[in-house]
Order: C-alpha cells, then structure tokens, then sequence
C-alpha cells in the first residue's frame, strides 16, 4: 500500500457527519483504499485527504464516488516526527505547507528539524509530515498552538511557507454510517435490550449497516450492489447455500421460464462475457452452479451466514435500527432490514386428514431432498398441475411405475420449445447484450418478448388465428409477452387465444375424456402460465391417469395413499406441489414488528399495503426486494429485482449521502398506491378470475386481495423512476 494525500474544494462547510458521509461514498472495500485522515480547513473550504492505497487511480476511483472527480491526487511519503503521538481529533491544528528547493531526503530532514526547534516552547507540536517529491512540497501537520505565533516563530527561523490553514483533523475510519455502530452505543442499546425482549447482549461484531434476509437471486443482488457501495451487511440464509429457490427447488425438471441468458444478473460484463449457459431454459442444476459461480467470484459468501432462519425483526425506533433474532437466539442489528426472502419461496402443503399417516414418502417440490428420491418403478401421485407440477409430471412418466395426477384447476401450458445454446447463440447474445437488456427493461413482463402493438380485435380473424399459431411455435412466453397489446386488458381477445390453446389441447391429448378435464375455462393469464416440454401428451400414456379433482376432490391421504370421493388411489410416493403462500408468505412467516410494535401479520390482515411494494409505513428502513404489489412476481425475475434493488439502493444513498436516519412512506402515499394497484387489477381481464394466488385466494384464511402490479414491469419502473427522480416523494426522511 501506498500514500496519497489530495485536497478537495468544499462547497459547503463539511462538519463530522458530512465527513462521515463522504466515506460511506468512498466503497473502501471495493476499490481497497484506506482513507486514514481529513484535515478540514475552518472556512469550510478545503480538506486535505491522506490515503493508503495500491496506486493513484483507486483513489481516483474514490473521489469520482464522492462527486470530487476534478480533485488532484499526489503520492507522499509519510513520516511521523520523532516523540509525537498520535494527533488527537479533538485539538485543533494546522496544516503548514512549504515549498522545497529540491526533495532529497536531507533537505526534509533538516526542514523537520529547524520546524519542530522554531515551534519549541510555543505551545505547538509538529506531529506528521508528508512530503511529495514529484511536486516538491512538504505539508506539515502541527497540532495546537496559535496560528499568528506559529506564523511568526517560523518567520524568524527563516521558513518560507507557502500557506498555512487552520483546521480540524478528522479520522474517518471505519466507514460507518451511523453513530449507533460505535461500540459504547451498542453497550447502550445492550442496557436498552427490554425493547426487544433480549436476553444475550449484542456485539460489536454483529452490527451491520444492512441485514439482508435471503441469499437468492435478490439477495445475491442486494448483496453486491451494497457491499459496493461501502456498506457493511450481513445476508441470513436458511438455506446451506447461496440460490433461494434454485437451492431448494431440486425437483425433478425445475427449469427456469425466462430465456436464461435474460435471467441472471447484469452487474458485470465480465461475467455475461464468461459465464456460458448451456440451455436457452436452464434446468435447476446448471441455475444452481450459476448461483454458487457468482457468489464465490464476486467474494459474496464471506458475508452470508448459512443455515440461519431468522425468526424475527424489531424496529428500535429510539436508535432507528432493525435487531433480528435467528431461531437459534443469534442477535443482529443493521441500519436497514431487506426482505429479500422471495414471492414464491414460502411452501404451502395442503392440509388434508391423513397426511402425516403416509407410509410411503412425500415431499413439496419446493423442499425436495437434496439425495432425490427414487422414483423408478414406484406409483407416484403428483397433487397440482401448476408449473411445479407440469415440470414434474412430464419429466417422470416415462420412469415411474404408474403416475397418478391430482388436478384442482386445469392450466393453460404453452411449448417452452428449449434448446442447446450454440457457440453463435452466446457470440449473438454478448453481441446483442445492450440490446437484449434495453428490450427487457421497456417490455411488459422483464421478458425479451414484447407486445404486438395492435389490438387483436383490429384484425381479421384468419390474421389473428396466423398471429396466434406463429406466436405458438416461438420459445418461451412469446405466447404470452409478444400477443396483441390488449390480451390482458380485452376479454374479447383473451377468449379468442383461450379458444385457440384449448383447440391445441384437444389437438394433443387422444383420449376426448382426459382432454375435457385438461381444458382450463379462465382467462388467459389470470393464472401463471406454465412453460411445458410434451406436458399433454403425457396423458397419452398408459401409465399416467388424471384425476379432476373438481368432480372427485381428496377425503383424505391414508397410510398407502390418496383416497378421493371416488376410489383409492395406491401410491409409493407423494409429490406436493402445491405452491406457495405467494408474495407475502415469506415475510409474514417471520415476526416483523414495526416503529410502534404492530405486526407487518396484523398490519396486512385486511391485504398488503405498501409504497411501490417496496415500503410499507409504520415500518422505517424496511424494504422489500421481491414481495406483493410490485412487478417481480408476473416478470422475468432477474430483471425486476435489477430495478428494485437499483431503486433501494438510491434511497439509500440519498439517506447516506443527507445524514437522513429513517425512511418511511407517508401512509395517504401507501394508501393511494395499495388503490392504484387494486384498480389496475380490476381494469384487467385478471379481475375475471381471483382463484389464485395472484390474489393469495391458493391459501386459506388469507383476504383475497391482489398481490401483484399488473400494469407490468415496464409501467412499474417508470412509476418507481418518477419517484426517485422527484426525490421520493411520498417517503418521509427524518
Ligand atoms: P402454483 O402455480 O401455485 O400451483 C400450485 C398447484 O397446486 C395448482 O395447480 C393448485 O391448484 C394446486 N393446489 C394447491 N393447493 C391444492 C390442494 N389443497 N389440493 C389440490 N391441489 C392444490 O405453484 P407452482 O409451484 O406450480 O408454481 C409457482 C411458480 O413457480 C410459478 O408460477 C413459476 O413462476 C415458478 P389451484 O390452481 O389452486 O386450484
């Protein structure tokens, strides 16, 4: 390591927390630069900055963050005169700095020693020197004493100075953001510990400028992107692995829906340039390895802490600070608490009577063991046919004994046609890269697909038909993200593509029985739409039966297998995959108390409420990544979590960059947002069909409210855009 000092220009008075703020833009960890001591000058003009780092452009680096780009940056040699101490930031002092003929090391010598003679006895210390060779000058660094006598008693030791400033030494490190991390603060939140029912105190160790709950896509992102920032954050992962729910959805064919080049993250270049995806749709697997890649490249895990589960987050509204308890008694608290647990990541099993009896063995598809499960030759039955249970279902027929499928709600499943990506395909995408995260960003769903602009009732019905047919032999949700512009606000249109994948149903499947009981009478969309791979003519075989649950529904599971209105059903194996409790699950399930001890659970009893989805007043400083009432859960997930977590991070900056310590939206801007999502579901063919968990209607007990924006990803960003872009209105910083 080096030294460098600079000078910055002040356009207004710096004081100690502008101080510290201007180090929270420094992202020491990122760019290894030690800031070690400010000298500010007392007109609150200029600062001196003495650095250690590998060279000048990391400083540099630094500086452009702090918004100091033009700031020049010098190398220096550092020498602590003999006998003194350590400068002490509360005495004032000076910065004297000298012109030198020529730097050679006995001119210094004998410039330190006739300084510290001429300043003896006056009250004044010379404590440090740095001297820079290239521009022939030493700074001197003298603590206490009078300004006016210093001035004189080195007049008439015949020293020139070139200037001299009085001012007040800071020391910057650590890079904190907050006064309450220092460790007497923690003894006094320690003694303060009955708000948050504590037993065990907590240490230093454990205070993080952000806690992040969840090591998945949005953690990961989260993750980086603070880390860079020079925040401190500790990331809470139940999981014994970075992947959320790539880590737990191991079933047999979990596949991603998105083009999986769309999908990952788009932080770094680098890693689109040499990270090669194998599949246009990636299976779990290849996800996963993804996953553990980018977290081992970019030095993520040496913040996450595995096999936690976090049981609880208080809000301290005194110390404005989050404490999370883990469910093993683990203590932590962080400036900000970031819910980036998932939308779809809290599974849900049925309850029928007898589940528990099951002889034979049984799992959710979202908590698959990691050893598998044998399924060959065995009588497997799978409960629910939504995405989860297509996956399943074509990819095992062909090695079970005999398949039984329990369908509730027949879905529409369109071709997700996936193939081998090519060389040429990934030399194509690097090359298109810009492009293909332009077209994401401006499309409905965070997908590269995007609408048709016309409506599908301004054309013939044989153009629409071709429309549709083209649409259908395309990869992916072209179906769906690439039909006319009006699919999901016309019912008209909508019921004319329904016809059309009910006819290729009928098309595909050979028995008229089964093929009846495959054909979905919602609209189009209104449900997830699975991406399926031979999915119908799995009914085509002789080992597969449906069983339509809405003319036979499940009495019970009894100990060798599922018994319906109609007959028992044998079965070796159970496969739940039932879903989740979508959007608010995975927060709920965790005690999250807010400024005045209400529950976020008692809070949302009547529905969520929230500001973007991404805030939720009576709770400061907690933002959710990927939860109800934004974009993520109807988008391409990768995308959306991009902009949330861009968007969060803003915030944050702007709260680090002001000294602001609490964040919350004022409740008529949740209110007016919580509508508008509302309206925008009922303004769509979704209000048609609520019997999903779009509108938490798969959990019982749950208020069948919208869970989600359905104005779209692209019409989400540029609601949130305008938010920040008008300085957050609707929050309130204090
Ligand atoms: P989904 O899409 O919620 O599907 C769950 C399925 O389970 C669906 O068919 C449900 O029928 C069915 N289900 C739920 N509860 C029951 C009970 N009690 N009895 C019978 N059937 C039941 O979850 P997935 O895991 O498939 O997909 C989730 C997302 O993961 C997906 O959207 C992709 O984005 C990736 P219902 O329709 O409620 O009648």
């Amino acid at each position: 390591m080096n030294d460098y000092l600079s000078t910055l220009t002040l356009e207004a008075p710096l004081d100690r927390d502008g101080l510290r703020r201007l180090a929270i833009h420094a992202c020491l960890d990122l760019h290894q630069v030690r800031w070690l001591r400010s000298f500010v000058a007392m007109d609150g003009k200029r600062m001196l900055c003495w650095y250690q780092a590998r060279d000048a452009e990391s400083v540099r680096l630094v500086l452009r963050q702090q918004g100091s780009a033009g700031a020049g940056v010098w190398p220096v040699a550092v020498t602590d005169v003999a006998g003194s101490e350590s400068l002490d930031s509360s005495v004032g002092c000076m910065v004297v700095e000298l012109p030198l003929s020529s730097p050679d090391a006995d001119e210094v010598a004998s410039l330190t020693a006739g300084i510290s003679a001429a300043l003896r006895g006056s009250g004044a210390v010379l404590r440090r020197t740095f001297l820079s060779s290239r521009d022939a000058r030493l700074m001197g660094v003298v603590e206490a004493g009078n300004p006016g006598t210093v001035v004189e008693r080195l007049d008439a030791a015949g020293i020139l100075t070139a200037s001299l400033w009085e001012c007040a030494a800071f020391d910057p490190r650590p890079p904190k953001l907050f006064e309450s991390h220092a460790a007497s603060k923690v003894r006094e939140l320690d003694r303060d510990a009955e708000s948050f029912g504590a037993a065990a105190p907590v240490a230093a160790s454990e205070w993080f400028d952000a806690i992040v709950i969840g090591a998945g896509l949005s953690g990961m992102c989260a993750l980086e992107r603070f880390t860079r920032m020079g925040l401190s954050v500790r990331v809470f992962e139940s999981g014994s692995d970075v992947g959320g729910v790539w880590y737990w959805n191991r079933y047999p064919g979990a596949r991603v829906d998105s083009e999986v080049h769309t999908y990952g993250f788009s932080f770094s270049d680098e890693l689109i340039r040499d990270w090669n995806w194998q599949e246009l749709f990636a299976a779990q697997p290849e996800i996963s390895g993804y996953l553990r890649h980018v977290a081992d490249r970019f030095d993520l895990r040496r913040h996450i802490q595995f096999d936690t589960r976090v049981a609880s987050a208080a809000y301290d509204d005194h110390h404005a600070c989050w404490m999370i308890e883990t469910d093993t008694g683990e203590r932590a608290r962080a400036r900000y608490l970031i819910m980036a647990a998932g939308t779809l990541s809290a599974p849900q099993l049925p309850d029928y009577p007898g589940m528990r009896d099951f002889t034979g063995e049984s799992c959710h598809t979202a908590d698959w063991p990691e050893s598998g499960i044998d399924l060959r030759g065995k009588r497997v039955g799978v409960v629910g046919t939504g995405a989860s249970g297509v996956q399943v279902i074509q990819t095992i027929a062909a090695e079970v004994d005999h398949l039984t499928v329990f369908q509730r709600t027949p879905t529409y499943c369109i071709p997700q046609r996936n193939r081998p990506l090519t060389e040429a395909d990934l030399r194509r995408i690097r090359e298109d890269w810009g492009q293909i995260l332009k077209t994401c960003r401006e499309s409905y769903g965070g997908f590269i697909h995007t609408f048709d602009p016309r409506s599908g009732l301004r054309v013939s019905a044989e153009e629409r038909e071709a429309k549709f047919e083209e649409l259908w032999r395309k990869s992916g949700f072209a179906f769906w993200f690439g039909n006319f512009a009006d699919l999901m606000m016309n019912s008209e249109v909508n019921s004319h593509a329904c016809e059309f994948l009910r006819n290729k149903i009928r098309a595909r499947v050979h028995d008229p029985d089964t093929a009846r009981k495959l054909l979905p009478d919602h609209p189009f969309g209104t449900k997830r739409v699975p991406l399926e791979c031979g999915y119908y003519e799995t009914y085509n075989r002789s080992n597969v039966t449906l069983v339509d649950l809405r003319e036979t529904p499940i009495e019970r599971v009894t100990p060798s297998g599922i018994l319906t209105s109609r007959q028992a059903h044998p079965l070796d194996v159970i496969v739940y995959a039932t879903g989740f409790d979508a959007g608010t699950g995975s927060i709920t399930r965790i005690d999250v108390r807010g400024a005045d001890g209400v529950s976020l659970e008692d809070k949302w009893r009547d529905g969520p409420t929230t500001f973007l989805g991404l805030l939720v007043s009576g709770f400061p400083n907690l933002f959710i990544v990927n939860g109800p009432h934004n974009a993520a859960a109807l988008c391409n997930a990768g995308r959306c979590i991009d902009q949330n977590v861009d968007w969060i991070a803003r915030c944050i900056e702007r709260m680090c960059g002001q000294g602001i310590r609490r964040v919350v939206p004022a409740p008529a801007a949740e209110a007016e947002w919580t509508q508008h999502v509302y309206d925008v579901a009922e303004a769509s063919v979704l209000a048609a069909m609520k019997n999903s968990w779009f509108f938490g209607a798969n959990t019982p007990g749950k208020p069948q409210r919208v869970n989600i924006y359905a104005a779209g990803a692209s019409e989400y960003r540029k609601q949130c855009e305008a938010v920040a872009n008008s300085g957050f209105t609707g929050l309130e910083f204090s």
